[in-house]
């Protein structure tokens, strides 16, 4: 046994508001892996899973619902039962052999990690806490659902000034995509930032990386604070899964 202990995978959150370039970020680092183990991209809402299908129908306005009922749905969605297939796509990366083999959410993402899979996540609790408080829920019921689900290594927070993001606001259609909303967003996204930084050490690092440029220059900014987490589980490993 000795030295053939596995290592756990990083666990990587991206945040930000829409516009900021999250998704081709994520995309990026994932394709551009170089840390030992793998990678595996996540995204939420997860929209394949059967509550993902209802959350998709509240954001593209088919449905309306009440505030914190769509606020369980998004946690929920990261806890639900998920197909290790995904998609239609056999994704056998978690090793478990069986396609059919049904996992929780945060089964899978901690299954990946303690197998030394990375994990990217695409959003995460902290744009469920952030999206809901605009809307002037009550912040500390807002994270109970969240609670015990797997906590992140590293949080990176793509950042565009107010004047950069309303150059971006091409918005698509969806609910929360207007200005008003995404100002408010904003300041809740600080107010968790404050948060996670004042805590029990239970959450990783959170770190603003400035989402303005090329994207080639942003993936460099990006690479700056990975790197570091890399390393550090080149050396003595990241230990237990922090929930
Ligand atoms: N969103 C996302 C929430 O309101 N709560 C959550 O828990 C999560 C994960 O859903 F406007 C919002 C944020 C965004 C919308 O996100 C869909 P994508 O990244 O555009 O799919």
């Amino acid at each position: 046994q000795g030295g053939s202990k596995r290592r756990r995978g990083a666990f990587i959150v991206f945040e930000g508001l829409d516009r900021c370039g999250k998704t081709t970020q994520v995309q990026r680092l994932t394709e551009g892996w170089t840390g030992a183990g793998g990678v595996k991209g996540r995204r939420f809402p997860d929209r394949t899973t059967p509550l993902g299908t209802t959350i998709n129908a509240y954001l593209t306005s088919q449905q309306e619902m009440d505030d914190h009922a769509i606020h369980l749905l998004f946690s929920a969605n990261r806890w639900e039962l998920q197909r290790v297939d995904n998609g239609g796509k056999v994704d056998d990366s978690t090793g478990m052999g069986d396609p059919s083999r049904i996992l929780r959410g945060a089964e899978a993402i901690e299954r990946d990690l303690t197998n030394g899979i990375s994990v990217i996540a695409d959003r995460y609790a902290f744009s469920g806490i952030a999206f809901s408080a605009a809307k002037g829920l009550n912040r500390s019921w807002l994270a109970a659902p969240d609670a015990n689900l797997p906590a992140p290594d590293l949080i990176i927070f793509l950042h565009l000034p107010g004047e950069a993001a309303a150059a971006r606001a091409d918005f698509g259609g969806e609910r929360y995509e207007t200005v008003d909303i995404q100002t408010r967003v904003r300041d809740e996204f600080a107010n968790v930032r404050e948060k996670v930084q004042g805590y029990d050490g239970r959450s990783g690092e959170w770190v603003d990386v400035d989402a303005q440029g090329s994207i080639e220059e942003v993936e460099e900014r990006i690479k700056r604070v990975v790197d570091p987490l890399l390393k550090r589980m080149e050396g003595e490993g990241l230990g237990e899964i922090k929930r």
